[in-house]
């Protein structure tokens, strides 16, 4: 059975598909005849996956797998959150990473904490399944690591001494915020389609 993974970014993708490896499931990409994604005018991360996911399922008339997710940063009262992807002006990784590190010049190494969170949504003809993963750690002071994409290469793991974006693809797939929450809901998936 495919499931469309609703989503245009990148990064997330490529890590679906590796969580994704030996199941039942075909997780495609967005066919190419889709030419915008609705806007994202949800105020919580639930709200913005069923969104996504009821659009393009509604769209292709195939059930829909939607990720949102982000960032919250405790010293900035758990912002960016659901803006992380819009934070800076221009929304590219970097200019969202540089604009975060710039807030934080003046906030110690004590409350630096900060977590990723990911929300998953699952649509099919009106049903839908819902889980969510959370990443503790801290943001870093400086950029570190290739790997990755978005946020990591400013998030610390103090655990591990390592910027996500330093970590091998196959050990940020063990811990991510992304991959709790597939470990759940790919258990519940069946039940929507069948
Ligand atoms: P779609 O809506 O098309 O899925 P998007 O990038 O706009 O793509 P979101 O609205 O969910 O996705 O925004 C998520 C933001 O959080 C975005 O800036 C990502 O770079 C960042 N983010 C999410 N998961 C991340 C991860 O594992 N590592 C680093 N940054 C992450």
């Amino acid at each position: 059975m495919k499931i469309i993974l609703a989503t245009q970014n990148q990064g997330k993708l490529k890590e679906f598909q590796q969580l994704s490896k030996g199941m039942d499931f075909e997780f495609i990409a967005i066919p190419g005849e889709l030419q915008e994604m609705p806007e994202e005018t949800g105020e919580t991360f639930k709200e913005n996956a069923l969104i996504k996911a009821r659009y393009v399922s509604e769209y292709f008339q195939m059930p829909a797998l939607a990720d949102d997710s982000g960032l919250e940063v405790d010293a900035l009262n758990g912002n960016p959150g659901v803006y992380s992807a819009r934070y800076s002006s221009s929304g590219s990784d970097l200019d969202n990473c540089k604009k975060l590190l710039n807030h934080m010049t003046s906030v110690t190494k004590e409350s630096r904490t900060a977590r990723f969170k990911c929300c998953l949504l699952g649509f099919n003809e009106g049903e839908t399944v819902f889980a969510e993963g959370t990443l503790e750690g801290e943001i870093a002071e400086e950029f570190k690591g290739e790997r990755g994409f978005g946020y990591d290469p400013i998030f610390l793991l103090p655990k591990y001494n390592l910027h996500l974006a330093e970590m091998e693809k196959d050990e940020k797939n063990k811990i991510s915020h992304r991959s709790k929450a597939f470990e759940v809901i790919k258990d519940m998936l069946p039940s929507l389609i069948n």
